[in-house]
């Protein structure tokens, strides 16, 4: 039983005032204090580990997922599976779309955090559904902040901001480099991050961004280009695929690890001051340079396996992008530890893995 320690008046949006008890603090039985954090996007990558780094933390995790008509929890199945998880973990329907279910999940949680992870997430993608990336992965921030707004919280709030915001502007990028976004997405983006600066501001709210560059692991989405490769590895090792088809080989981006990265998510909103953090490795790989790495690891030349079509080029393309991690470094302490290079043979291997479980029907354990 959750047994609150405080509680507060607050004054609702529009002018009228609302009357409503808001949990600023709860209880443990024992006594210990027990952080609830509410997560969008807890089936995708980040939230999955996020959710992980949390409950490991001891907190109790909230997430939102949408409704469909298969399952696509696999990466957060684990945790269910586990008493000591499974208890502090709760899932609630939801979609960015749906601004009167966030309020009323909001309302109901009364989260000390909240990440806002969720976003149509592939760049290429946005090009294809520009109305439905902007709703989403724009409008989706704006009617989440209003619904920490309405309910009266002092609920510390993540964007996951993007370095696709920098688009075209030259690297090294880091918090005070212009944004020049080149994809709907990243438009999308752009406006959930001012959002964000823009309540903190306005309102006093404890709002965050974080600006990642590309991070990257076992779990990424299939369509991902370091995905896409290092599974194009695996099956070609396997012998049941001969080639892979890519786009622009040319593009750099600075590629990191999931896991590290969720933890400058989560030291961003311990800090004593809420503010915008740029979270990379500082060095970049052309994908060529990746493809090069992964196929590399697994004893392979990418010369013999990998093609190019315009089909899988983007109208407009980010060239070139290098962070620059030293803020999250100096205030939160937050570094890298592994490389791209380490990277591409961490996901080489778990893809092999994979494969050969796909393949032989074995189970080869959890990435
Ligand atoms: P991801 O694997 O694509 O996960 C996206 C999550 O958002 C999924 O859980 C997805 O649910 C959920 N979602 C999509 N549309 C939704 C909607 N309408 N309502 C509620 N949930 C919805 O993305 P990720 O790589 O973990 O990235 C996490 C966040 O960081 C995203 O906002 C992404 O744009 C941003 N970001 C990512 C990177 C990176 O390199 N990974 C870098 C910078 C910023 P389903 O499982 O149902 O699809
Ligand atoms: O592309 C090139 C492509 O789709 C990387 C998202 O998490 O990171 C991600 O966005 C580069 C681009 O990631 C293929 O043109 C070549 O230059 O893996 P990607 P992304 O677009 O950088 C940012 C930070 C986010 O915020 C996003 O949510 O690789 N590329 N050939 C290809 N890309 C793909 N997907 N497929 C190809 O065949």
């Amino acid at each position: 039983m959750l047994r609150p320690a405080s509680a507060r008046e607050a004054v609702g949006i529009g002018g009228a005032r609302l009357r409503w008890r808001a949990t600023t603090q709860a209880y443990r039985p024992e006594g210990r204090p027990l952080r609830r954090a509410l997560i969008t996007g807890i089936t995708g990558q980040d939230g999955s580990y996020l959710a992980e780094l949390l409950l490991g933390k001891g907190y109790e995790v909230h997430g939102i997922v949408r409704r469909s008509s298969s399952f696509n929890r696999h990466h957060i199945d684990h945790l269910h599976e586990r008493a000591e998880t499974a208890e502090r973990l709760h899932l609630h329907y939801g979609d960015l779309g749906d601004g009167v279910g966030l309020t009323n999940l909001v309302r109901s949680i009364t989260p000390h955090e909240v990440y806002n992870l969720a976003a149509q997430s592939h760049v290429a993608v946005s090009f294809e559904i520009p109305d439905y990336t902007g709703d989403v992965t724009g409008l989706g921030a704006i009617r989440l902040l209003e619904a920490l707004r309405a309910a009266g919280t002092d609920a510390r709030y993540y964007q996951a901001s993007s370095s696709e915001m920098y688009g075209n502007t030259p690297p090294p990028q880091d918090e005070t480099t212009i944004f020049h976004p080149r994809s709907p997405y990243a438009a999308a983006k752009v406006y959930a991050h001012h959002c964000s600066v823009n309540y903190r501001e306005a309102y006093g709210m404890f709002t965050c961004n974080g600006i990642l560059f590309n991070h990257e692991s076992p779990r990424r989405g299939e369509n991902f280009v370091t995905r896409k490769i290092t599974r194009a590895v695996a099956r070609i090792k396997a012998g049941v695929q001969s080639e892979l088809v890519l786009g622009n080989l040319d593009a750099r981006r600075d590629w990191g690890y999931a896991p590290e990265y969720v933890e400058a998510m989560w030291r961003m909103l311990q800090h004593d001051d809420p503010g915008d953090y740029v979270v990379a490795t500082g060095d970049s790989y052309s994908v060529r340079d990746f493809c090069e790495l992964a196929f590399a690891h697994a004893g392979l030349d990418w010369s013999d396996h990998v093609k190019t079509d315009v089909r899988y080029e983007r109208p407009s393309e980010v060239p070139d992008l290098i962070g620059d991690p030293s803020k999250a470094a100096r205030v939160l302490g937050w570094e890298p530890s592994v490389r791209t290079p380490a990277l591409a043979a961490i996901m080489v291997d778990s893809d092999i893995q994979k494969v050969d479980e796909e393949l032989h029907g074995r189970s080869s354990g959890r990435a």
